[in-house]
């Protein structure tokens, strides 16, 4: 199949047959992370390399003796995938081998938490890799903890929801702004529900070099006690209420890809367990989380000068 050049659309009916991230793994039902890494490995194709650290990816893509990658594969300590991409994509340079992309896969508590330190450093000097997060939320693998990245008010086992404390107190940590805030050449935020956003942009981390980071929404139907036919319907609700907003950053210049229907928040909260506490007061402290959101994202696009 020929690539197109720059993330131009990609027709989807056109990508590979070819599996390299196969069925048979061992991810809970309903999980949106197979159907993501199915779809970036569709994207960066044979010439890639992949490097893990602990989470529920390394689980259930290589419960051994199985293994659903079908390229290079390597599993990293949890604070170190920046590191190891890093040198990994040096090596590969020095041997001349241009053409590989070098993948750093992790997850929201692999990024925003335990790995950032070496991601911050992978990012300043603008390594030439693509550090994906994909952003279940929480910790899930070792049974649903709490992250950085989790949501204002929600349960899981470290902010237990009752009548005197209501799931997490404070709000999601803005990962992809952070990011953006490194001055790397493509920063984006990526969600299933949307394919010809999420393919394109794949498509156009691969054309580009340097550093580039990708946060995908991956909806965990066990951890956030939903439906596991759920997934989907969950990605499309995160955006039009406004609560994960699609945008990216290209060399600096922002474009947001999709406006918000603004769709209320209570929709999106109610299908998920770990949000079954709510009172009137925290769906209120949501719906002005996402306001205030909006405006700063707004904000940011009109200074950055983006469309
Ligand atoms: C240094 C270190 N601390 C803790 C662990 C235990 N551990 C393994 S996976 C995991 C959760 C990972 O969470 P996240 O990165 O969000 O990925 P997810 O499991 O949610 O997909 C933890 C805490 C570890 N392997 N290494
Ligand atoms: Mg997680």
């Amino acid at each position: 199949m020929d690539r197109n050049k720059g993330g131009e659309p990609v027709n989807i009916k056109e990508l590979p047959d070819k599996e390299l991230f196969t069925p048979g793994h061992t991810a809970c039902p309903g999980c949106a992370a197979p159907i993501v890494m199915r779809h970036v490995m569709k994207i960066f194709g044979e010439k890639s390399v992949v490097y893990n650290p602990a989470c529920c990816l390394l689980v259930f893509g290589g419960t051994y003796p199985w293994i659903a990658w079908e390229v290079p594969y390597n599993h990293v300590a949890f604070e170190n995938t920046g590191a190891c991409i890093t040198g990994i994509s040096r090596a590969l340079k020095n041997i001349g081998r241009d053409d590989v992309t070098v993948l750093g896969i992790a997850g929201d508590g692999g990024t925003a938490d335990i790995g950032f330190q070496a991601l911050s450093g992978a990012a300043e000097r603008n390594e030439d890799v693509v550090y994906i997060m994909y952003d279940n939320e929480a910790y899930m693998n070792t049974g649903i903890q709490r992250s950085g990245s989790t949501p204002y008010g929600a349960w899981t086992t470290t902010t237990p929801a009752g009548s005197k404390i209501k799931g997490k107190e404070r709000f999601k940590k803005d990962m992809a702004t952070i990011m953006l805030a490194h001055n790397v050449p493509y920063v984006a935020t990526l969600n299933i529900a949307y394919p010809a956003d999420f393919l394109r942009k794949l498509e156009k981390a691969k054309e580009m070099s340097g550093f580039r980071f990708l946060q995908i929404y991956a909806p965990c139907p066990t951890g956030w006690r939903a439906d596991p036919n759920s997934a989907v319907d969950l990605s499309k609700l995160a955006v039009e209420t406004g609560m994960w907003t699609l945008w990216e950053a290209e060399n600096g210049k922002v474009t947001i890809n999709k406006k918000p229907k603004f769709t209320p928040v209570k929709e999106y909260l109610d299908q998920q367990g770990r949000f079954r506490h709510f009172d009137d007061e925290q769906y209120g402290i949501i719906e002005q989380w996402v306001k205030d959101k909006w405006d700063k994202d707004e904000k940011m696009l009109t200074a950055l000068g983006g469309d």
